[in-house]
């Protein structure tokens, strides 16, 4: 038997490979959709205090090799998030609460509410693209620090960081020393690359109406930078932080790839978008069709195991 189960703070997900926060887990309906796929677990959509109607419309489009968006954190409010939570429990997987701030004390109620509610893991958002004014606070390392510092006096949950893409060595060694220094158990890596531009040359415009046509990049276009971002962080922090890995997972080919790279859980955006619910199984075969031809029973024969040139 093959084994691509995983497990964060004592979590178990019988398969490591999972939705992203972002598209189609909204509501309840697209939600229980996930609880019904083979998804190892279920991420929600990145929620705030107040419900969020989002940018205009349109404001995601799929492209060539992946997809535009500028949804503007469209979600329905930590209360419905932390209501809905007995509903998709009963599916038996893991269910992640995704949260999103404008500053600590939002991140604080939210996640404080949370506690009480049978979520299993908390994924703190620092990396939104999307906000009109608003900058991504991944970028702004102090404010990443005071968040994670008020969310972990706070929760009583495993919590991780989801992180924007970085690139410069400068930038993910600082990051690393405050993610090394904090009470996260996991950082999921990467959301999408900010302020993308696509343009239709034919009616001379840009694709989505917010910011002007600038939005978060994801798909193919994304998966170097965001294996180089699990790679460098699995060198750079401590071990007992594990890396979800996110960005242009299509395959099984890709799954393996990241895994390699260190991650020790998978999220689908973009590609779960473009193919629904049944990417779970096929990108799940896949990889296990993989580790079956080189012999590897379980991820930790291969986690991390990337060989570079002498
Ligand atoms: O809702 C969005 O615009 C959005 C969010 Br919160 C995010 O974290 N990443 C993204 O690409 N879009």
């Amino acid at each position: 038997m093959i084994d691509i189960s995983a497990n964060i703070s004592g979590v178990h997900f019988d398969s490591c490979i999972m939705n992203a926060s972002g598209p189609l887990d909204t509501t309840l309906e697209e939600l229980t959709d996930i609880a019904m796929s083979r998804a190892g677990g279920i991420v929600m959509k990145s929620c705030t205090v107040e419900v969020r109607e989002g940018n205009p419309e349109p404001r995601y489009v799929d492209v060539e090799w992946g997809s535009i968006n500028s949804m503007g954190l469209p979600n329905l409010g930590y209360k419905y998030y932390n209501e809905i939570t007995p509903k998709l429990k009963s599916y038996g997987k893991p269910l992640i609460a995704s949260i999103a701030g404008a500053e600590s004390q939002e991140y604080r109620k939210i996640v404080e509410s949370f506690n009480s509610s049978n979520v299993d893991i908390l994924e703190i958002n620092l990396s939104c693209p999307n906000v009109v004014g608003r900058p991504q606070i991944g970028y702004d390392f102090e404010m990443s620090e005071e968040i994670m510092g008020v969310v972990g006096d706070v929760s009583d949950k495993p919590w991780g960081v989801k992180l924007p893409p970085y690139f410069d060595f400068v930038h993910f060694e600082e990051m690393a020393s405050i993610l090394n220094n904090s009470k996260i158990s996991f950082i999921v890596s990467i959301n999408s690359i900010g302020n993308a531009l696509f343009i239709d040359w034919e009616t001379e415009k840009v694709l989505i109406k917010p910011k002007g046509g600038f939005g978060g990049l994801g798909g193919k276009y994304i998966k170097p930078t965001a294996l180089a971002n699990v790679r460098k962080f699995a060198e750079l922090l401590n071990k007992r932080i594990k890396i979800v890995g996110v960005g242009g997972v299509y395959s099984g080919i890709d799954a393996f790839e990241f895994i390699l790279s260190g991650a020790t859980l998978l999220q689908l955006g973009t590609s779960f978008a473009q193919e629904g619910p049944q990417i779970f199984e096929r990108v799940s075969r896949e990889l296990k069709e993989i580790m079956e031809k080189k012999g590897y029973a379980s991820l930790e024969d291969f986690r991390g195991k990337l060989k570079v040139m002498d």
